[in-house]
């Protein structure tokens, strides 16, 4: 470990993220390349029109659409290992529940360009948006499976609101538009192996370019009311369940969706 976890709190309250380098061994990327890669070869033909036009991304990969058993559980038990654990404790401290995953990939189109957003804005109009970053927030944690060049984030907003040219182009208002630059921002560029921990709202875009391929986990605090966000296909069945080794992530969204 690199870094002492008091430290990345300290990082994740000032400014909304941390990374940490060389995290996994190249064993623990390479099977989980093997699952996701299978996942993403299935997705691929599956959406082929979506993929080729505008797709950045996948998500559910937990669920039983495109991997067997086997390749769930591995994801299941990669997720909640007791490694990951810890810093997933580091930003939630009582009760994570497990969200959902994601995959970001390059869109196809060359043209498309990687653009500027807070998570909540696809569910919130601007006021609810000020009220989501002041309430408990998603927690992103991003396992890149090649070397990429990473995110791009505006340090502190996940905790304030825009500035007047944040709010311009992320919103694409008064012709700006959500690629275009942000003085603000700060680039992390990320290799296979390291895990980077950032808050959902806070201003970011992924960069495209490379070979990206970057498995996000999404995390959120049991206490808030994010449930209704999860699909109930991307959780482990009882009988996978009790195959996990450490099943409390997922136990904790099993629970709130009992409630
Ligand atoms: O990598 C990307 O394309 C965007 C990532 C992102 O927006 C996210 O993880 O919420």
């Amino acid at each position: 470990m690199n870094k002492k976890y008091s430290q990345c709190r300290d990082e994740y309250s000032e400014v909304g993220y941390f990374v940490l380098r060389d995290f996994f061994t190249q064993t623990e990327i390479a099977s989980l390349k093997t699952v996701i890669l299978e996942f993403h070869e299935h997705w691929k033909v599956d959406n082929q029109t979506f993929y080729n036009e505008e797709a950045f991304n996948s998500s559910l990969i937990t669920g039983s659409q495109y991997l067997d058993d086997a390749g769930r559980l591995s994801l299941f038990n990669f997720i909640s290992s007791s490694k990951l654990l810890e810093v997933v404790h580091t930003v939630i401290k009582q009760n994570p529940a497990f969200m959902n995953t994601q995959l970001f990939f390059n869109p196809v189109r060359p043209e498309q360009k990687d653009f500027w957003h807070r998570d909540c804005q696809y569910d919130h109009d601007l006021e609810g948006q000020k009220k989501a970053i002041q309430e408990t927030q998603v927690v992103h944690f991003r396992i890149p499976l090649f070397d990429e060049l990473g995110m791009e984030l505006v340090p502190g907003s996940h905790v304030r609101w825009d500035n007047e040219q944040e709010l311009n182009v992320r919103e694409e208002l008064n012709g700006y538009q959500s690629y275009d630059d942000l003085p603000l921002g700060k680039k992390i560029p990320l290799a296979a192996g390291d895990l980077l921990v950032f808050s959902a709202d806070m201003i970011h875009r992924g960069i495209y370019g490379l070979d990206r391929l970057a498995l996000d986990v999404l995390v959120f605090d049991s206490s808030a009311d994010f449930i209704d966000y999860v699909d109930d296909d991307c959780l482990p069945e009882p009988k996978l369940l009790e195959q996990i080794s450490n099943p409390a992530l997922f136990k904790n969204t099993l629970r709130l969706k009992s409630l």
